[in-house]
């Protein structure tokens, strides 16, 4: 009923024209504007959103995704009634490679969060994903249980555009569950490119997912994604497998602390656990709290949250000039021209650059 609903909702009267953007950079005709006012009550969405009403919640959220002018004015409508409302939850970042099993993860851990009383959305960015629907559907088959409860809203990443499109679609889709009164947001991120640091970005507690290798071997790990991590998990200790994940552990233990200064106030955490058989669980989202008292404590939470404000700031100017540069008739036509000149050795990349840009601020 849940995917019915959701797939109607984004085939419905809210189409997207194909990825996610962060909009227009042109003003919105007033009659056109007026139109999608005629089809989009901003008025009900906001209440509704305040009264968790499910289907309109999901509304809302595509509202945020849609890539049209008019919708993107009257989703930052919507957006500025309801950020008085949201900032209340804690914010979890789930990064690992493909496979190592996050949604796994974020399925026993939800049941356990709403067990205990808890609200859990779950949010994912996936920039690489051009199989929308297939994934939809796929998420929604490994988070099985979590897709049945009320308590819990899961909204697979948006469809594939940039991932500055994307991160933003997500960062504002958390404004609403938060309004919505969600009251923890796990954010899934595959981790391949920079997907991790723009999910780093936008929570309170970044967790990394590995796996023990085929031999004493760690798999998939970036120097930069140890740098970030709050919490690092060996997950599918389970099995024959439990021993070599110990011992992986143990490793990335030794690996964290060499990158990582020992000033800091917060040492981040090594453990083993099972999503599948649901051990170690536990003792992660202990973690979590602890890392969340010491933040509150050293009062790094709300500085933290801070700089991630001022972060998206700048990335929303650097993602906005590169699309207009990128849709710049002029700066099309000129670098043609200056591509032309480099292949022919008549021009240098300093001087094409500067045409460039000249043509850019001219026009
Ligand atoms: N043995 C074992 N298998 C696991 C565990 N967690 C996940 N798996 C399996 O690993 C596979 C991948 O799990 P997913 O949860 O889809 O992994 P993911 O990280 O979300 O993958 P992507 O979304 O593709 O990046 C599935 O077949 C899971 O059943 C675990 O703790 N133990
Ligand atoms: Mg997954």
């Amino acid at each position: 009923m849940r995917d019915r609903e959701y797939l109607e909702h984004h085939l419905g009267t809210l189409t997207t024209t194909g990825g996610t953007d962060l909009g227009s950079t042109t003003a919105v005709a007033p009659e056109v504007l007026k139109r999608a006012r005629q089809r989009i009550d901003v008025d009900d969405l906001y209440a509704a959103v305040l009264a968790n009403d499910r289907p309109k919640l999901a509304r809302a959220i595509t509202l945020l995704e849609s890539t049209s002018p008019a919708h993107r004015e009257l989703a930052q409508e919507l957006l500025v009634r309801l950020l008085p409302k949201s900032g209340n939850a804690l914010r979890v970042g789930i990064t690992g490679v493909p496979g190592v099993g996050k949604s796994t993860f974020i399925e026993t851990l939800g049941m356990k969060l709403i067990g205990e009383g808890h609200r859990v959305a779950v949010v994912a960015i996936d920039p690489s994903s051009t199989k929308t629907r297939g994934s939809i559907l796929g998420d929604k088959t490994r988070m099985a249980r979590l897709s049945k409860e009320d308590s819990a809203f899961i909204r697979p990443s948006p469809s594939a555009g940039t991932l500055g499109g994307v991160a933003k679609a997500t960062r504002e889709a958390i404004v609403v569950f938060e309004a919505a009164g969600y009251d923890i947001i796990l954010v899934e991120t595959v981790g391949v490119g920079q997907s991790e640091v723009a999910v780093h970005q936008m929570v309170d507690c970044f967790t990394f997912l590995a796996l023990a290798g085929a031999g004493d071997q760690l798999q998939g790990i970036k120097k930069g994604v140890l740098e970030m991590a709050d919490i690092v998990a060996i997950n599918k200790a389970d099995g024959p497998n439990e021993k070599l994940a110990k011992r992986a552990a143990r490793d990335l233990a030794a690996a964290m602390r060499m990158v990582r200064s020992q000033d800091e106030l917060w040492h981040p955490p090594t453990l083993t656990m099972s999503a599948v058989e649901g051990s170690g669980v536990d003792e992660f989202w202990g973690y979590v709290m602890d890392h969340h008292e010491v933040m509150q404590r050293e009062g790094l939470f709300e500085d933290r949250r801070r700089q991630q404000q001022i972060g998206w700031m700048w990335a929303m100017v650097h993602e906005t000039i590169r699309l207009r540069l990128d849709n710049d008739a002029a700066v099309k036509t000129t670098s043609a021209a200056m591509e032309r000149q480099l292949r022919e050795g008549t021009t240098t990349p300093t001087l094409a650059a500067q045409r460039i840009l000249a043509a850019f601020d001219g026009g």
